[in-house]
């Protein structure tokens, strides 16, 4: 059997983080657990550009902007999406989660989806540090695993 694998080895790489200002308070503790995951694994603080746009819906443009730039090894999106009284929500979750999935296959390096969609706010919450763990980490942790996978291939 032949293993293939990404290491989390962070060192000498390079990240964008496109994370949405919609529901701050969620999406920059998203952003904070994406940072500490970065830099936990090896990644210089300085080796992470941070974009910021309006709301999820905005994510795709900025990070396919971000990919054409050519600068980074991989690019996380972040962002938080819950749920309201209108069908807002379901056309904003899923142009979003469509945007970076099809700007994932087409792109040269990762994209990571790390964008939020949740029922209620406590259910955003506890995935942004709380009780649930923080998804903005994970979302680093699997970026520096799909570099190091890409790089093997
Ligand atoms: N944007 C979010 O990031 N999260 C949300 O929950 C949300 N809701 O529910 O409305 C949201 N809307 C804004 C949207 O992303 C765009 O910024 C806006 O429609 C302008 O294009």
């Amino acid at each position: 059997m032949v293993n293939h694998e990404g290491q989390y080895d962070g060192s000498g790489l390079k990240f964008a983080v496109v994370v949405s200002r919609f529901n701050g308070h969620v999406s920059e503790r998203l952003l904070e657990g994406a940072i500490d995951g970065l830099v936990r694994h090896g990644v210089a603080e300085n080796s992470i550009d941070v974009y910021r746009c309006p709301g999820a819906f905005e994510i795709p443009a900025v990070a396919k902007r971000v990919v054409e730039l050519k600068k980074h090894d991989a690019v996380i999106c972040l962002g938080a999406v819950i749920r309201g009284e209108t069908p807002h929500f379901d056309y904003v979750a899923s142009e979003s989660a469509k945007g970076v999935g099809q700007l994932s296959l087409s792109s040269h390096i990762p994209v990571i989806y790390g964008i939020l969609t949740t029922d209620n706010m406590e259910q955003a919450v506890d995935r942004a540090g709380g009780k649930a763990g923080n998804k903005g980490f994970d979302a680093a942790s699997s970026a520096i695993e799909m570099v190091n996978l890409m790089k093997r291939m």
